[in-house]
Order: structure tokens, then C-alpha cells, then sequence
């Protein structure tokens, strides 16, 4: 059976009564609106744990002003419905009231790591992310959380906060869902035309190309971002937030190739801004 908690304190009595009576508990934060992508989380976290919360919250917080936080879709009874099917135990859905009761003064800074990429264009989005996941840490307590690679940036920041603050919680990173196709399955993806969804494909092949001329053994990054740049820039409908080569743990930009590199991209069609990523590992080969 699933239980719905949409206050802190009824969740925080689950929590006890859970970890009294020796249960792990596993935590998959979620905004809704879920997709195969969320449910492979899910299922990761049944294996895993003898218990698994998931939480549903669009939080204000890591929308920067102008954004879809109003627009944001959800449907929270076909939420409900698919987490039953999974063997959920617990949905905390908290209002924004119940989560943000006083205008905060306290937020998690994560400097540098939550300005480059994404934080370019999106600038206090990390902050929002760290602090509200860091509440959810508090409310839930879990033994591990899992997160999807298909969000590496948050994914990279969510560790190094709990790694920098002590949270004793492990976190679980696992691999992006994709349609047939190749696109990285979003919650807003609904949101594209037709023929945007058709042009969405552009995010995947880009990194596709960059795949196969790192494994072909060109070391040069910044030919690499031009490449995948191009490529983008030839798809009318798309337009290029960014195509960058950096370095998996510091998001920092890098002239050779060497080892693990994340590649990463994000691409807007109309107002839906979608992104992307591969992790790939250049064989320590000749350069070119
Ligand atoms: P949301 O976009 O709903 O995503 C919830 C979790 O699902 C994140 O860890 C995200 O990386 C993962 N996810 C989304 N699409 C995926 C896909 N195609 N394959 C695998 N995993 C995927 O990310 C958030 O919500 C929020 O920022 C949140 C962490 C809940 C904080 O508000």
C-alpha cells in the first residue's frame, strides 16, 4: 500500500516508525509529471531498499523568474497510480506553503559548480535544487537517494553537497531513459510541437557525433564543441544554449581529452529548453 503525506510532520512520523523498526529507506526526488525515466529510479530504489519514498514537489525555488513554474505540468493522481503499480511505499507532496512556510534566509551556496553550464543561463537554479533537496534529506532521512544521469550537473552538485556537509545519505546516479528515438525522456517534453519533437533528436545525435570522434581519437575539445555546434546550429528549430567538453567532477572546460570527459548539451525550441549528456571515456590513445 502506498501512503500520501502532503505535511512534514506526518511524513516524519512514517520516517520513524520505518527506521525503528530497522527499515532502509530509499529517496527518489521527483517534480512529477513522471515518466520512464523517474520509474527507473523507482525500481532502482525498490532493489535496493526495504523501503522507498518518493517526493513530488515543484519547487519554486530553482526556477529563475520568467521560467514555466506556473506552467510546470502535473498530474498528481496518475502519479499516484503508476508509483502504486511500482510497490512505493510513501508520496510526500507538500504544498509550497508546506515547504516554504516563511521566506527563507538560508540557502545552500554552491559556487562555482552551479554558475558554469546550465548555471549560465539559469542563474540561482542550484541554489533552489541544493537547498530543497537538502530539506528533503532532512524531512525523510534516507539512506540513499537516487538521481538520474540525464541531469549530470544536479546530479555532480547533489554529491559534492552531501559529501561537503556530511549528510548521511549515499547517492545513487543511474542511467538517462530515452525514447526510441534517442531523446532523453522530460517531463517537458510535452511541451514541443510535433515538429520540434521530430528536431529534438538533434540533442542525442550531437552527442552521438562527439562520441564517435572522441572514440576515433580526436583529443581537441573546442573542435569537438564546434562540431557538435555546427550541427545544432543546422537544425532551424533549435537553438543552442550550449555544446561543451568538460571535466566530469570540476564542469570545467578542458583543451585535451584525456580519460573521463562529460559531454553536455542544452538546446531550446521555442520557450522548452531540454538538455543532455553522455559520460565518455577517452582511450588513452595517439592524438590527433
Ligand atoms: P525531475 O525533473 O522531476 O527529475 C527527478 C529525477 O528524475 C532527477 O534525478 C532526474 O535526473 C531524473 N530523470 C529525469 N529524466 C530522466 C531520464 N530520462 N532518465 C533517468 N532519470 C531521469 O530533477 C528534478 O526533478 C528536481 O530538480 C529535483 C531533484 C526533484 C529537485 O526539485
Amino acid at each position: 500500500m502506498t501512503v500520501v503525506f502532503d505535511t512534514i510532520f506526518a511524513a516524519g512520523q512514517w520516517v520513524q516508525t520505518e527506521r525503528a523498526g530497522g527499515k532502509t529507506i530509499g529517496l527518489v526526488p521527483t517534480m512529477g509529471f513522471l515518466h520512464e525515466g523517474h520509474l527507473s529510479l523507482v525500481r532502482r530504489a525498490r532493489q535496493r531498499c526495504d523501503r522507498v519514498a518518493v517526493s513530488i514537489f515543484v519547487n519554486p525555488m530553482q526556477f529563475v523568474p520568467g521560467e514555466d513554474f506556473e506552467q510546470y505540468p502535473r498530474a498528481f493522481d496518475r502519479d499516484l497510480s503508476l508509483l502504486e503499480r511500482e510497490g512505493v511505499h510513501a508520496v510526500f507532496h507538500p504544498d509550497v506553503k508546506e515547504m516554504y512556510p516563511l521566506q527563507p534566509v538560508t540557502s545552500i551556496c554552491i559556487g562555482k559548480l552551479g554558475e558554469l553550464l546550465c548555471g549560465g543561463s539559469r542563474p540561482s537554479h542550484f541554489r533552489g535544487i541544493a537547498t530543497v533537496v537538502a530539506k528533503l534529506f532532512h524531512i525523510l532521512q534516507p539512506d540513499r537517494a537516487f538521481f538520474g544521469q540525464k541531469d549530470a550537473q544536479q546530479a555532480i552538485i547533489v554529491q559534492k553537497m552531501v559529501w561537503d556537509l556530511h549528510f548521511p545519505v549515499k547517492i545513487e546516479i543511474c542511467p538517462t531513459v530515452r525514447e526510441a528515438d534517442g531523446l532523453a525522456m522530460s517531463s517537458r517534453n510535452v511541451y514541443l510541437s510535433p515538429h520540434d519533437r521530430a528536431e529534438a533528436t538533434i540533442l542525442y545525435r550531437s552527442l552521438q557525433h562527439a562520441e564517435n570522434l572522441i572514440r576515433s581519437g580526436i583529443s581537441n575539445a573546442s573542435r569537438i564543441e564546434q562540431e557538435m555546434q555546427e550541427m545544432i546550429r543546422a537544425v532551424a528549430a533549435a537553438e543552442l544554449d550550449y555544446a561543451r567538453v568538460v571535466d566530469p567532477e570540476s564542469l570545467e572546460g578542458m583543451r585535451q581529452i584525456d580519460g573521463n570527459v562529460l559531454v553536455a548539451v542544452a538546446v531550446r525550441f521555442g520557450k522548452t529548453r531540454l538538455i543532455d549528456n553522455m559520460m565518455i571515456t577517452a582511450e588513452k590513445r595517439e592524438r590527433k
